[in-house]
Parts: C-alpha cells; structure tokens; sequence
C-alpha cells in the first residue's frame, strides 16, 4: 500500500456527500447506456485501466516571458515535486508514473529516488533531455543549437546528455526518452536547411545505439519556439522520416500545442498509427500557439477525436500498439495540482467517450456515405455526460469522487506554504526546475 500524504480519512468525508447521488446518476446512466446495448461494468473497467504521466515540471507554477507569479509552498527539489505528484495521484488514480526532465530533476541518489517514489505509489515514465538552454557554466553554449549544431563538439556532448538522461533512467525503472530540441533558425539563410537534418539524424542514431533494447525513443516536432524562423524537426512529416531513419525503436511523439493553428491533429495521430510511428502525447491545449493551457479547456471535441483514433486503433488490433500519454501543460494562473488533476480527468473523459462510439454505425454510415449520419454516431458518444462513469471508476480505484473538492478541503496547498517557505532554486523561463 502507497503512503498517503492527504489523510484518507478527510477524503472519505468529502466522498459522503457525494456517495448517494453518485450512486443514483450512475445507476440512471447505465440504464441509458443498457437500452442500447452498453455496459456501464465494462466501461467503469476501461476507465480505470487509463493512466497519463505527470510531467515533474508541470507541479511547479509555470510562467511567460513576461514573468511568473509563483505560488506559496512550490515544490522546491524532486522529492517535493513527487510529493505533489502523489497528491494528484492518490485523487485522481490516473496518474500513476512521473516523468522527468534532466538536468532539471538529475536525482543525487536514482536507486533511492525509486524506492522513495515507489513508497508514495508511482513509478517513472518517459526521461526528457534538455539540450535547448545551457546548464553548466563552461559547458559548450546551445545558443545555436545542440542535435544540429554546425560544431561536432556540440554535437556530441548533446548526444551525451542525452545518454546521461537514459543512464539515469535505466536506474529510475524508466523505458523511454523523449528527444525534443530547440534547435532551428531564427532567420533566412542562419542554417544549411537540409545540412541541419542530416546532421540531426546523425547524432539521434548516436544516441539510439545507446538505448538499451527493451526501451523506446521518442521525438518530438514543433513548428516554432525559440527558433521563430525554422525548426529543424518542425512537423510530423519530418519526425516520421528522423524516426524512420533512426529505426524500430524510435517513433513520434505528439506534443498537441505544437503545430500551426487548426491543423488537423486527429488526421496526424491517424497516419502515424497507420505507419506504425506513433509513440505517445504531451497533452495541453491551445488556442493560439504553444499555450501549454490544461487538457480539454478550449478544444474538448478535437481531444475526444484524438482519442477516437486510439481507441479505433486499438479496438482494430493494430499491432504493437501502446502510445505513451504524458500532460505537458504550464499552469501559470491556477494551482498546479488542480490543474494536472482536472487534465488527467479531461484526457480520461475523451478516452471513456471514445469508447462510447458505435462503431458498427459509423462503418455503415461511412460505406454508404451518410456524413451526417456518421458526424451524429460521433457526437452522441460525445455529448454523452460520462462523469458518473468516471467518478465511479475513481472511487474503486481508491480516489476521490470530486478529487478537487478534496484536494481543497485538505488544506494540502497551506501547508506545503509552511513547509516549504522560501523556493530553494527558480528558473527564468516559467518552469520550476
Ligand atoms: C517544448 O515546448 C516542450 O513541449 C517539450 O516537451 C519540453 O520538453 C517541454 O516543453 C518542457 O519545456
Ligand atoms: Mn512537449
């Protein structure tokens, strides 16, 4: 049994109130969903088998280049940052593994961050490198890039640090890292376009001859920022022919905030699947660029078509399929854990909606051309309330019913702020690192 840092006695008495019309509005929702052949049992198991990581950056309160307004109690170094991790998970129990970014979170002692983290029930997802700022005074400079850079000393203590991040992982229980860079060109004619990929295919096979075999390698695109010109892995075409020419145990990782307004996500999510390169998501939202706002709070219906491309693909068979599903979101204006906890809930919704589709007549409306009676097979799984599912799912689990509810009455937020008094180290940039 994990050690609960919120007494688990105050979430049994925000449950009471809640119990009886939980109880009613579940029993009223599968009655609805029985008439047409649901199965609320199965869908309750569905829900609870869902897990997204929690990002160690995402506790800290994040920021804009304009500023950052830090909150009283920040989690100051990583045990602190796990123990808001494990407030989110003994909430909301989806949120079972935490994932890393290194040099930010390099742990002094990785056996025992594992055994201290296992205590408080979690495990560790993805290690994310940070090759887009400089870390160590007289380390060679990123300012003009790292993967890519025209230096190959630069190159390869990149490539190093991102073999220190799979080192640290290996001991931590992680099997994947996640490769995003900065690297690109802030104008016309800075970088050799076509030199600058080769060069970054080059050292992502430096590092994939170091991952050990039972791990993945995931990259990340992103149309612009810092480099406001060119990025140099910028979409998801040039992810796939990088993971492609690194090899099997490279895919592609879609981050949803980093692509040009209203592109189409879900057709993206569709043809990496289709290619067998998809490897996972940083979940946000956005409604104009990298936003980084919480999961579901501007777009909810582009969400639960992403994830009807999931369950669709996993409901075909598609071998091998299992993306790993991180929230990367900066909370600059609410409280970290309630923000991760209302994502990990917004991100299950759209899984528990997905499932909810009647796929059978969705194929006949397709086969027979019927747009508008296939767009209604989609919108009545997706205008389905599916909260008491969801909640019933997390009160088995051994959440909470209404995790912020708790999580407010707890009083957790007042006494982080006497604990943990003065920040012990902040980054410029917004994230707590
Ligand atoms: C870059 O915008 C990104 O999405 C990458 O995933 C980074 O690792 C993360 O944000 C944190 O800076
Ligand atoms: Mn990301």
């Amino acid at each position: 049994m994990a050690r609960t840092l919120i007494d688990p006695a105050q979430v049994a008495a925000s449950d009471a109130s809640r119990r009886a019309a939980l109880d009613d509005d579940f029993a009223a929702l599968a009655a609805r969903l029985a008439r047409n052949g649901g199965d609320a049992e199965r869908l309750v198991a569905t829900i609870q088998r869902f897990a997204v990581a929690i990002p160690s950056w995402g506790v800290g309160t994040g920021g804009t280049r304009f500023g950052r307004f830090p909150q009283p109690g920040e989690p100051r170094d990583l045990m602190e940052k796990l123990e808001d991790c494990a407030v989110v998970q003994q909430l909301v129990r989806a949120t079972p593994t935490v994932s890393l970014h290194i040099p930010w979170d390099r742990p002094a002692d990785p056996a025992r961050v594992r055994r201290d983290a296992a205590e408080l029930g979690l495990a560790f997802d993805a290690m994310n490198s940070n090759t887009f700022e400089d870390h160590t005074p007289g380390q060679r400079s990123y300012k003009f890039g790292s993967l890519t850079h025209v230096d190959a000393a630069v190159r390869e203590q990149a490539v190093a640090a991102n073999v220190e991040c799979i080192e640290i992982g290996q001991r931590l229980g992680s099997k994947a890292l996640t490769v995003w860079i900065g690297d690109g060109g802030n104008f016309p004619g800075q970088l050799h376009l076509r030199r600058a990929f080769d060069r970054y295919v080059e050292s992502l096979r430096k590092i994939a001859a170091r991952l050990p075999s039972d791990w993945s390698m995931y990259l990340e695109h992103k149309l612009c920022e810092p480099a406001f010109y060119s990025t140099v892995n910028q979409d998801w075409g040039s992810s796939y022919v990088a993971a492609t020419a690194v090899g099997k145990q490279c895919s592609c990782l879609v981050d949803l905030g980093h692509h040009a307004p209203n592109v189409n996500i879900e057709l993206i999510v569709a043809r990496l699947i289709q290619l067998g390169k998809l490897g996972g998501f940083h979940f946000n939202d956005s409604k104009y660029g990298d936003d980084d706002l919480d999961a579901g709070s501007i777009k909810p219906f582009q969400l639960f078509l992403i994830f009807h491309e999931l369950v669709g693909a996993e409901v075909e068979g598609s071998a091998g399929f299992a993306p790993a599903y991180l929230l990367d979101q900066s909370h600059n204006v609410t409280d970290p854990i309630e923000s991760l906890m209302a994502s990990a809930i917004e991100v299950q919704r759209a899984w528990a909606k997905a499932w909810l589709v009647d796929r059978a007549r969705l194929a006949e409306c397709q086969e027979k051309n019927d747009a508008l009676g296939a767009l209604q097979a989609l919108k009545e799984a997706y205008e389905c309330d599916v909260r008491p599912l969801l909640a019933m799912a997390r009160t088995r689990s051994g959440g909470a019913i209404d995790p912020i509810a708790a999580y407010r009455a707890s009083g957790w937020r007042a006494q982080c702020a006497e604990r943990r008094p003065v920040p012990r180290r902040t980054t410029a940039g917004g994230i707590v690192g």
